[in-house]
């Protein structure tokens, strides 16, 4: 924890200086300078308790109908994908179409975003899990861009805190292009902590890793990974999702204006409809 009191607020020699009015502003900025930050939408104890649920419940669910053992031959034991395609628990839907969040994606990916893909995550208790490996969420990628491509929402379904295995980040790792050294991952690890039914948000390329659970209980997470539409989503949603009552900017958002074009036909049918 810093200390205010002792910080400099004077300064002499400088001509520029960025000034921020709310407190979305300053999360932009603690975003863009160090890679991640933590975002608190609002929600009622009784959504947060409701997420709680319908993890748990859909989990089990999950697990008997693909059979543990095969999940766990496949490295896929802690990880349920994409459970917003389950009718019957909305939650996840909703969860990746909060407005606020939406909000804070726009306002970092300009342009057209859409979700990529959508995963309930266990950390288990005492155990090491996939996610505990140092990585980017565009993973073998080397290079860095001036502005976020693709941002990882991480729904702390319950407290993060440094006993239950909250991620680590390596602050700044978004902007060189090589993982950084083990010393520098030993100085500058940092984990973050966070309340049940906030966001950890991650640029895809800071390097991250979930931290080890030493508690008797699994700590969950929804992770959500929003980026420009250049990039195929890890499991389609058009086509596995009914888009009845979705809006229009909602189909946007879940790649239903994104897919691929099937013909040079359709291509140009679609260009005649848009003059
Ligand atoms: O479980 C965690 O703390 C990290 C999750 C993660 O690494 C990811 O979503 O890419």
């Amino acid at each position: 924890m810093k200390n205010d009191c002792h910080i400099p607020s004077k300064s002499y020699g400088i001509l520029e200086q960025k000034y921020v009015e709310t407190t979305q502003d300053a999360l932009a900025e603690q975003f863009l300078a160090q890679g991640f930050a933590v975002l608190d939408v609002g929600l009622s104890e009784q959504q947060i308790q409701a997420i709680k649920n319908a993890f748990d419940e859909l989990t089990e669910k999950y697990i008997r109908h693909y059979g543990a053992e095969k999940l766990k031959g496949c490295d896929e034991y802690h990880t349920v994908r994409a459970p917003l395609l389950v009718e019957e628990h909305d939650v996840f839907l909703q969860l990746a179409l909060q407005p606020q969040l939406l909000d804070f994606i726009s306002g970092m990916i300009k342009g057209v975003f859409i979700l990529n893909q959508q995963n309930a995550i266990t950390n288990p208790s005492r155990q090491e899990y996939n996610q505990g490996l140092w990585h980017r969420d565009l993973p073998y990628q080397h290079f860095v861009t001036s502005r976020p491509i693709a941002i990882n929402a991480l729904y702390c379904v319950d407290d993060f805190t440094p006993d239950n295995g909250a991620t680590f980040v390596l602050p700044f790792s978004h902007l060189r292009e090589e993982m950084p050294s083990a010393e520098y991952v030993r100085q500058h690890a940092t984990q973050v902590s966070a309340k049940a039914g906030q966001f950890i948000l991650i640029n895809c390329m800071t390097y991250h890793a979930g931290g080890y659970n030493n508690t008797a209980t699994a700590r969950r997470a929804v992770n959500h990974v929003f980026n420009i539409p250049f990039f195929k989503q890890q499991i389609k949603i058009p086509g596995n999702l009914s888009a009845q009552h979705l809006t229009r900017t909602q189909r946007q958002f879940l790649g239903f204006e994104y897919e691929e074009i099937s013909s040079v036909d359709a291509f140009i049918s679609q260009r005649l409809k848009r003059v």
